[in-house]
């Protein structure tokens, strides 16, 4: 709890931090936000992660210090972890043997820490650091202020989803006050893609389907579409939405290729449809209205088993009095996606 995590701080001194493989925006702005945080109180600290800060999070204030490891290679004090449902999440070899704070905002994560901080009720991890910011007695300077906000802006869909409330939009005009320019974060963040993506979501948007009552959608994206758009792994992010602007839908599912027979599937709902309850049967998990999992078999069979089950979720049948076996196998290989 908070608490711990404060007197921890305050008691030791060599700190490092980390998060989820593919880190996305609440991983990195949490990550560095509580950098700056632990700077302002002169402690020694780094961020290390197992893949590179994408390139729309590459502006923020200390995103080049992130040391690109996929082992942990000296003896910290203690190393935050952050966003992740287990130990494995960060990818980090040599992880275990360290004394982790595990500091989360998802109610389906594992207590692997030796701490474990894990508020639901945060928009984000952003959110929970500027608390740690308060009870730990640290004004929030421009960097720290910046990376929080851009954990919020991302996490909430630019304060669109269900998770905001009114505390989030306190602690953002609190980050404004502190110096944040949301236009410029927005910039930043959501006008800033790389030409390949634009490409690929393209060549995305032309596989979108729907069913016959116009309430679910699906699309998917193969390898191929993109080698042929010159996009990076992380460049599919986000594209699950699109379909959910479409004033029917209710429930979406994109469906990624990661590897031949392999599909990271994010899934997306509006109101009561609960797509993590799908996304659990899978292996993966997540909020009410944003899950993910992975699914190994066949593109067809994979396609057809998941939009079941999103047209049984809009007609409010649960997914557990449902006979049919899910394709995948829950116990290898599958890791739910980092959601919202
Ligand atoms: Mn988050």
């Amino acid at each position: 709890m908070l608490s711990q995590v404060v007197e921890l701080i305050e008691s030791r001194s060599d700190f490092a931090i980390t998060s989820h493989m593919r880190p996305d925006g609440d991983s990195v702005g949490s990550s560095l936000g509580l950098y700056w945080l632990l700077c302002a109180l002169g402690k020694e600290v780094e961020v290390i992660m197992r893949d590179p800060v994408p390139y729309t999070y590459q502006k923020l204030p200390g995103a080049g210090r992130v040391r690109v490891t996929p082992i942990v290679d000296k003896a910290y004090d203690a190393v935050f972890v952050i966003e992740c449902s287990d130990l494995t999440r960060p990818g980090l070899v040599n992880l275990d043997q360290q004394f982790v704070v595990n500091i989360d905002h998802h109610s389906t994560t594992a207590l692997f820490g030796t701490i474990n901080w894990i508020d639901s009720t945060a928009s984000a991890v952003g959110e929970m650091i500027y608390n740690l910011c308060k009870a730990i007695g640290v004004r929030p300077t421009k960097e720290i202020a910046e990376c929080v906000y851009t954990a919020l802006v991302t996490d909430t869909g630019s304060f669109h989803y269900s998770n905001t409330t009114e505390r989030t939009f306190k602690v953002a005009s609190e980050l404004v006050r502190a110096g944040v320019r949301p236009a410029k974060i927005s910039q930043n963040v959501f006008n800033n893609y790389p030409w390949g993506k634009l490409q690929l979501l393209s060549q995305v948007l032309a596989t979108a389907k729907h069913d016959a009552s116009g309430r679910v959608a699906w699309m998917r994206q193969t390898l191929d579409m993109q080698e042929r758009a010159g996009a990076a792994d992380g460049d599919g992010d986000g594209f699950v939405n699109y379909p959910l602007s479409v004033g029917q839908v209710e429930a979406v599912a994109f469906l990624k290729e990661h590897s031949p027979g392999v599909y990271r599937t994010s899934l997306r709902s509006k109101g009561d449809v609960n797509v993590a309850r799908i996304a659990e049967k899978f292996g993966g998990g997540g909020h009410r209205n944003a899950a993910g999992c992975t699914i190994i078999g066949d593109w067809e069979e994979a396609e057809r088993t998941i939009v079941r089950l999103l047209c049984d979720a809009v007609d409010g049948i649960d997914p557990d009095d449902d006979t049919a076996t899910p394709l995948g196998d829950p116990e290898q290989d599958a890791q739910p996606e980092t959601v919202a």
